[in-house]
């Protein structure tokens, strides 16, 4: 797609949505999901009571300053042991919630206005920043299917996304993304160097000092 300038509605979704190429099989369709943030922070509200965000401890022993939570039939997790994905959450022992319809739908329409129809992911992992937050340059390689996109919803104070290249050492590009932005990255891309710079002090009136980021995978 070459719409850089163009206005399009994507199906009726949101009528300001424009959409921005990063990559051959890479792009950020801005304001996608903003019609339907009230909704999609009501429903992260709700399944963080059931599993609540948690600073995970990577390998190495570092707490990450970003908190997670996950919903859908598998969960990302990290401890001393690695990463893997669980279908129990190891804080409750119990299985993550459900991922709700509006999440299914939300990811599997824009990855079809992106050029990825009939997408189905089996995981939510749902990210959680307050000021001085960041998430380091790294790619998503504990998913099986390495072709498939991955969906990105942005949720309250603006970042800058860090778009890295197919090489840790290469120079990212600083991309802001804001409150309704939705990303997708597969194909060729799928496998980007990525990360999130430290967010900034902000307000947003829906999630005051924090922001929210619903990556979906394909896990298996
Ligand atoms: C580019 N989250 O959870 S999502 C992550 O905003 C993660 O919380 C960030 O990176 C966040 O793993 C950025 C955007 C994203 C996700 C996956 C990608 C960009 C990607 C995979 C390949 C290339
Ligand atoms: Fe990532």
């Amino acid at each position: 797609m070459h719409t850089d300038s163009l206005q399009l509605d994507f199906d009726g979704h949101s009528p300001n949505a424009r959409s921005i190429e990063l990559g051959r099989e890479a792009s950020i369709l801005q304001g996608f999901a903003q019609v339907y943030a009230t909704q999609l922070l009501d429903e992260i509200r709700l399944m963080s009571a059931i599993s609540p965000f948690r600073h995970l401890v990577t390998r190495s022993g570092h707490k990450m300053s970003v908190a997670m939570t996950n919903c859908g039939s598998l969960g990302w997790v990290s401890d001393r042991s690695g990463y893997r994905y669980d279908p129990i959450d190891p804080e409750t022992g119990r299985p993550w919630p459900a991922m709700p319809a509006l999440f299914r739908d939300l990811a599997a329409s824009a990855a079809a206005a992106a050029g990825f129809p009939h997408y189905a992911p089996d995981a939510c992992l749902i990210n959680e920043y307050r000021p001085g937050a960041r998430l380091s340059l790294h790619q998503d390689r504990d998913e099986r299917d390495r072709i498939a996109p991955i969906v990105s919803v942005s949720l309250g104070v603006s970042a800058t996304f860090l778009w890295g290249g197919q090489l840790r050492t290469d120079r990212p590009r600083r991309i802001p993304v804001a409150h309704g932005d939705v990303a997708v990255w597969g194909g060729v891309d799928r496998m980007t160097f990525h990360g999130i710079a430290e967010l900034p002090h902000g307000q947003h009136p829906l999630t005051g000092d924090r922001r929210y980021n619903l990556t979906f995978r394909v896990v298996r």
